[in-house]
């Protein structure tokens, strides 16, 4: 069977007799009118999905040559208010999250009015600590429930958040803090992972000796770790909010749509990480109506989106989605692996779970320990499944199509990005038929198009070319944080008058969307990215480094892995604790997603006359596709490259 012949539709009878949108005919007259009449689609989508303090004056104003885009402008509303305020009269003790601790014994039910009490709280503390409208927050936290409360206070007051993955390095917020420029950081002593408390308060102590225009830190205590706060500058949140009356209201700050919501960092194929700017209105409006058609959920449905709100993903299918269509979403602060590696299955099964949605790497790494896992539980609540981040390969597809949705539930597989907000390719339920490894169709309002390298339309099915959206969407990001420029040559110089998503794709005969991956210089590490100019960066900090390349090969389990090629200064000696201190230099350097797999030393690297690193012969001495190296005539000393595959690591 090729790809495109092997067609899933057995999900599609039980969905089209409920669906919001059923069947290809619906989704199509829909389709046609949200690309043919964007504006009067989208503002009779923003009177249903959004409660506006003042309507807009114009819905939809751009200019992709500039990078300008402005969706609802004139309109005041508040993402806070939408996500909490207007649900209290309707389902204020309707749960907002099931939290589930990493400890199976600990769990928390919020509701929206215990969701609203807590943020209303928390907004005083910020405005207390002299936070206010248009200033920057950077969040470093767990997956706990102080965490949404944070985003939302943040939201409330007009406070631009900023979250940086608790993953991340004392280096990487330090970045982040001096670029946005935020004089607030809220963080926790530490978090649960595992079974173990990890600290996280060290690495914002260390961050804060570089950022000394950092005025107010505050704390969680999750851990009960006893650490000292230093007077003055460090405070504890249960204290701050202490000094709040339990009924506390903070009136939500009228916001423009087109004013930030947050910035969130991403990285790109050059230079330090962009912080991807989202603003109140349009980001709001897409997320809401994507989590409710793309996922299909039904105001009595319970979600799970397994990500770290530290991503994209949290942001939008976590926090802001949900919460603004007011459904019940679960929060989990642990990992799949602990207490065992049925924790996803019994999180299912204890809360039913309805509509679930994870990563392609996490379903590998739990398809590799077998099936048992998943048959220990019933996992009868489940009707649809969804995947994010990286190409899903159709053998995970499958596994997780059979044995987690018992060949019932669609695999709704979503191709986005941190830049565009919300879902842009994707299967709606009630639709179609789903293929394994395609992401089927353009959401609404979504205009892709697949250009080859004369940037013309790609003419046959299955062309494979560079994949570009043509018209401007309401959650596609405004700019980076501080550097316009860069986020107009990064996205709209490519190919003028169009965004540029730097992934190659293609369509078949039946009209599905497939992604091959990124072009340019991202790797793509369990769904996260990672430019190989910051890994470069951080390996030549070192002093025993002269100079690096760095490229992604395929990975069992993370789907990309990461490649270092390294050439050694004269004085240094190549040794294993060498490279033992490289890979720890990087994971300090960015953190610990950026664990190199593989360290090569070697005498030089293949370059063009001009001295360009050519990568694209490292990428496949990495993948072991020696016989496929292509042309080298440009490559300055040929003699280079059979010494690089003499060397080639293979990884174990
Ligand atoms: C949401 C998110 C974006 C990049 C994107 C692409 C890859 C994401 C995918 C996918 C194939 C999918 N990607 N979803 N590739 N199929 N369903 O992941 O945002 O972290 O910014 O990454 O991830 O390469 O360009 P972000």
């Amino acid at each position: 069977m090729t790809e495109s012949t092997e067609v899933y539709g057995e999900h599609l009878a039980e969905f089209q007799k409920t669906a919001y949108i059923k069947g290809m005919d619906e989704y199509q007259k829909l389709y046609k009118q949200s690309v043919e009449d964007p504006e009067g689609f989208w503002a009779q989508q923003a009177e249903k999905y959004l409660s506006w303090e003042k309507k807009w004056d114009q819905v939809l104003d751009y200019d992709f040559t500039e990078a300008r885009i402005s969706w609802f402008s004139g309109g005041v509303l508040n993402a806070s208010y939408n996500c909490l305020d207007r649900h209290l009269d309707t389902i204020a003790d309707k749960i907002a999250y099931y939290w589930e601790g990493d400890n199976p014994e600990e769990t928390k039910a919020v509701t929206y009015k215990d969701l609203y009490t807590r943020v209303n709280r928390f907004a005083a503390v910020l405005k207390n600590n002299g936070v206010k409208k248009g200033d920057r927050v950077i969040i470093y936290m767990p997956m706990i429930v102080e965490l949404p409360v944070s985003l939302l206070a943040c939201a409330r007051i007009g406070a631009i958040h900023s979250v940086v993955f608790g993953g991340f390095s004392a280096d990487a917020i330090a970045n982040r803090i001096k670029d946005c420029g935020a004089k607030v950081v809220i963080t926790a002593d530490g978090g649960y992972r595992g079974g173990k408390p990890v600290s996280l308060k060290d690495n914002v102590d260390k961050a804060m000796e570089k950022c000394p225009d950092v005025e107010t830190v505050i704390v969680v205590n999750r851990t009960d770790s006893g650490i000292p706060l230093k007077p003055g500058k460090e405070v504890w949140w249960h204290e701050e909010e202490e000094k709040t009356a339990a009924d506390t209201f903070v009136a939500p700050e009228p916001m423009d749509a087109e004013d930030p919501l947050f910035i969130l960092y991403t990285s790109g194929s050059t230079g330090k990480p962009k912080g991807v700017v989202h603003t109140h209105a349009g980001y709001l409006l897409y997320t809401a109506i994507t989590t409710r058609l793309v996922f299909d959920l039904k105001d009595d449905e319970v979600f799970w989106c397994t990500a770290d709100i530290g991503w994209i993903t949290g942001h939008s299918y976590i926090v802001y989605g949900p919460l603004c269509c007011g459904l019940t979403g679960v929060m989990f602060e642990g990992v799949p692996n602990y207490p065992d590696f049925d924790r996803f299955w019994a999180i299912v099964e204890k809360y039913r779970i309805n509509k679930f949605y994870t990563a392609p790497t996490a379903i590998r790494a739990l398809a590799r320990e077998g099936e048992s896992h998943v048959e220990k539980h019933d996992l009868s609540s489940l009707s649809l499944l969804g995947t994010v981040g990286e190409p899903i390969n159709p053998e995970a597809w499958r596994w997780y199509y059979k044995n987690v949705g018992k060949s019932r539930c669609p695999i709704i597989d979503t191709w986005w990005q941190t830049e565009t907000g919300g879902h842009m390719l994707t299967p709606l339920p009630g639709v179609a038929p789903v293929k394994p490894g395609s992401c089927s169709f353009p959401f609404f309002g979504v205009d892709p198009v697949i250009l080859d390298d004369t940037g013309e339309p790609v003419k046959f099915p299955d062309e494979e070319g560079l994949l570009c959206i043509r018209k401007p969407w309401p959650a596609m990001a405004r700019t980076v944080y501080g550097d316009h420029e860069r986020f107009r040559e990064t996205y709209f110089s490519q190919v003028p008058g169009m965004y540029f998503t730097g992934d190659a794709a293609k369509k078949d005969a039946d009209g599905y969307y497939w992604i091959i991956g990124r072009i340019d210089d991202v790797i793509n590490v369990s769904g996260h990215r990672l430019g190989t100019a910051e890994l470069e960066s951080a390996l030549v900090l070192h002093p025993s480094v002269a100079e690096a390349a760095v490229v992604g090969f395929p990975h069992p389990i993370k789907g990309q892995g990461i490649y270092a090629f390294v050439i050694l200064k004269a004085n240094a000696t190549a040794s294993d604790a060498l490279k033992k201190e490289l890979v720890g230099q990087v994971r300090n350097e960015i953190g610990p997603i950026a664990t190199l797999d593989i360290v090569q030393f070697t005498d030089g690297l293949p370059k063009t006359r001009s001295g360009k690193i050519m990568r694209r012969i490292l990428k496949k001495i990495s993948a072991g596709k020696l016989d496929e190296l292509g042309d080298t005539s440009t490559i300055a000393d040929e003699s280079v490259i059979d010494k690089l595959v003499e060397n080639r690591v293979n990884i174990e």
